[in-house]
């Protein structure tokens, strides 16, 4: 197979559930570590009109937007797949795979994980005001999932792509304040422990993406 070329910021959530989809399946890549802000460089436009990462090379095919690179991982890859076969379990994890894109991440990550995790290694102050509009919308999150999921992982016994979309998003969430509130030790808290132990996601700790680079 042609060598996999991964773009994007070690600690982003989505440049990590790419890494956890190359790792879960056995693929080697190459990361090009890009720092803060170089997203939107002229370099990086050129790969992302959108201006976001990650973006993987594999050989001569350019591929942006997170799912489509794990999915694309599952189909060049033998089994076991992401997907579940039974077709329920594949439209749940359809249901969590949106959860994940269009509520966890715009209105908790970007919101309080943002704030109480990454302003301050900036050097700045958590805006409280964000912090507290956006609780509701946290506690909604974590009440559907654990109301979708399933009792070892999000679509069942097997990893899917609904759990590797999550759980960078849901990891940040239970190190908050916030998190630690409206997780306390719940489904989704359990599911987050069980998926720290993975090889998966101990091989795309940010400080060993950093030290590798
Ligand atoms: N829909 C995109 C979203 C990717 C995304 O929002 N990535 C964030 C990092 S987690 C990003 O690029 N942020 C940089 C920016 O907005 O300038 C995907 O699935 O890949």
């Amino acid at each position: 197979m042609a060598e996999f070329t991964v773009y994007g910021v070690p600690g982003s959530p989505y440049l990590r559930s790419a890494l956890i989809g190359f790792e879960e399946k056995g693929i080697a890549y190459r990361l090009v570590s890009m720092g803060f802000g170089e997203s939107k460089a002229p370099e990086h436009l050129a790969r992302h009109p959108f201006g976001r990462i990650p973006v993987v090379d594999h050989g001569d095919f350019r591929l942006y937007e997170t799912q489509a690179i794990i999915r694309y991982l599952d189909d060049v890859s033998p089994p076991p797949s992401f997907e579940p076969r039974d077709i329920r379990s594949k439209a749940r994890m359809n249901q969590l795979v949106g959860i994940a894109d269009f509520y966890f991440f715009p209105k908790v990550t970007a919101t309080i994980s943002f704030q109480r995790l990454v302003v301050p290694m900036r050097g700045g102050t958590p805006d409280e005001a964000v912090i507290a509009a956006a609780k509701p919308d946290a506690v909604t999150c974590v009440k559907a999932i654990e109301a979708l999921m399933g009792d070892v992982y999000l679509t069942g016994e097997e990893v899917s792509l609904a759990d590797i979309m999550l759980i960078p998003n849901a990891h940040y969430f239970s190190l908050t304040p916030e998190g630690k509130e409206t997780l306390g030790d719940g489904k989704l808290q359990r599911w987050v422990e069980r998926m720290r132990r993975r090889p998966s996601f101990e091989r795309t700790e940010i400080e060993r993406l950093k030290a590798a680079a």
